[in-house]
């Protein structure tokens, strides 16, 4: 009897220790770097074939005592704790740490000197993450925390073995310019969700924020010296009811925390049309005096500033001189798109006039690809969205190109036609559709050399929440991004897509409601 229960209790032990073998064993160890899922992919890796671990007692140093380099090894820090619960200490160094330290260092990054480039070298000793800027650092955290298991983006303390591959990366992006667009006017989102969007942009090292900020609907940025333009100008959106609007204090940290993740902001107020917040607003900009009713439907261009007032310029002048002053970045985008109700004769000189005062402010002007029937200054970029002939025009006039197809580009159409949520009109866009494209071979005659980079504009007449922006921007955003970063000669759907399927469980982890696309084979995490 008593050897019985003995016997019992001896097969359910070694029961419970098989399946506890078994449930460490799928936690795989991570032994090949080329064979992780990194996105954007990065343009070089070799792997040693060995793994580094990351314990409680892991330090962060930083080499040298900028504030700038302790920021990036806090933040650092501040993504890897939640998760693993450990303290991660970040110090300062001048010598060569000790094993089982992760080093963030300005200096040595063999040779390369392409803008944003860092080299991240793991061994089974050492993290060493080097660039020649902050930035580069910046994208270097960013592939560190892609090399992590995916539970590493949860908010709770999580067991799991915090392991990385051993090798080296050395990475660079291949265009400049990779961002998306928040159209904030047709639906007003607070600022906490920019942040939200942000951080997605943030993890696939894009580096611009386009927001448009004015619109038929809505009037989302206070002007000190045109006060109506929020109260009444901001006071709606599409479908009606309360909406909302920036202050200067408000926009100013937005862009406070775009700078700290390294995200230029590019404010736009699009004119001549695409005004009727403004014209409805104040009678004055209107040709015939009389403001016109607040809109809230989604018909596009209807609307126009009168192009030949004077009072209509020193508008211009002072909304570009406020937004001017507390926006750092290079960039101011004049809109330009849709003016159906300007004159073309009108609508010329005007896009020249306005070319010009956002000189005067110290920006260069971007405008969606209308505004190459103008004259174009020499550093005016031209948006393409639509007409390649006025891409082609553009860059006759020595003009670089911001590729944004709609048909490719635009995260604001469908995905296919079950989608609730966006538009059609430019097609379809699947994740392979957004991602199979090369900008430097869309339009007959504009190549690498005219392209400064790739945005994807996600415009909100559908979109009235965080979660719906999600879905939308996922799973084609990491598509967008890696066309801005990767060389298109390493670029491929069918290995892209087994990448962004295991990114599934990164979506998961960081709660993002993302489309399960059906080309895809999605990742799920294991709990
Ligand atoms: C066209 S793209 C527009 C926007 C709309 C968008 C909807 C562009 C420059 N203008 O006004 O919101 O289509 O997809």
């Amino acid at each position: 009897m008593i050897y019985k229960k003995q016997q019992q209790i001896f097969v359910a032990l070694l029961m419970v220790s098989i399946i506890i073998i078994q449930v460490s064993c799928t936690k795989r160890n991570p032994s090949d770097l080329s064979k992780e899922s990194i996105i954007p992919k990065p343009v070089s890796i070799t792997s040693t074939g060995n793994y580094f671990t990351l314990k409680p007692n892991t330090t962060i140093y930083v080499k040298g005592e900028s504030s700038e380099l302790f920021n990036i090894g806090h933040y650092l820090a501040d993504r890897l704790r939640p998760a693993t619960g450990f303290k991660l200490n970040v110090k300062t160094t001048f010598n060569e740490p000790g094993n089982g330290s992760i080093l963030i260092t300005l200096s040595g990054v063999g040779g390369n000197s392409k803008e944003g480039s860092y080299e991240l070298v793991v061994t089974k000793k050492q993290i060493r993450l080097s660039a020649r800027t902050h930035e580069g650092l910046f994208y270097g955290v960013q592939t560190l925390r892609q090399l992590f298991p995916a539970a590493i983006e949860m908010t709770t303390p999580q067991e799991d073995k915090w392991r990385i591959a051993t090798g080296t990366i050395t990475d660079y992006p291949e265009y400049s310019y990779r961002g998306a667009m928040l159209d904030v006017a047709r639906h007003f989102f607070s600022v906490d969700d920019v942040r939200h969007f942000i951080d997605f942009l943030v993890y696939y090292k894009m580096n611009m924020l386009h927001l448009h900020l004015s619109d038929d609907q809505g009037w989302r940025i206070e002007i000190k010296s045109w006060p109506n333009l929020t109260l009444q100008g901001g006071s709606t959106q599409v479908g009606g009811g309360k909406s909302g609007f920036y202050t200067q204090e408000q926009y100013s940290a937005i862009v406070d925390y775009a700078k700290e993740c390294y995200i230029t902001i590019v404010p736009e107020i699009d004119m001549p049309g695409h005004t009727n917040a403004a014209l409805a607003s104040y009678p004055e900009l209107n040709c015939d005096s009389k403001a016109r009713p607040l809109y809230t439907g989604t018909e596009v261009g209807f609307s126009t500033l009168c192009t030949s007032k004077e009072i209509t310029y020193k508008f211009i002048n002072d909304v570009v001189k406020e937004i001017a002053a507390i926006t750092p970045g290079p960039w101011f985008h004049i809109g330009g798109d849709e003016s159906h109700v300007t004159k073309v004769s009108d609508y010329i000189p005007f896009v020249e006039k306005v070319q010009d005062i956002v000189a005067v402010h110290g920006k260069q002007s971007i405008g969606w690809d209308e505004i190459a029937l103008s004259s174009l200054r020499s550093n005016t970029i031209a948006q393409f969205w639509a007409k390649e002939e006025n891409a082609k025009k553009a860059v006759n006039q020595g003009a670089k190109i911001l590729m944004s197809p709609a048909s490719k580009a635009y995260i604001d159409m469908q995905y296919d036609k079950s989608t609730k949520l966006g538009l059609h009109w430019a097609g379809y866009v699947e994740v392979d559709v957004a991602y199979n494209w090369d900008p430097a071979s869309l339009v007959p005659g504009i190549g690498k050399e005219q392209i400064i980079g790739v945005e994807a504009p996600l415009w909100t007449e559908t979109i009235t929440n965080i979660d719906e922006i999600e879905y939308m921007v996922f799973p084609r955003l990491p598509g967008i991004a890696e066309i801005g970063w990767t060389p298109v000669a390493s670029r491929n759907w069918d290995e892209y897509k087994v990448r962004l399927g295991k990114h599934g469980e990164r979506f998961e982890a960081m709660e993002i409601d993302y489309y399960k696309s059906p080309l895809v084979t999605w990742a799920t995490l294991k709990k």
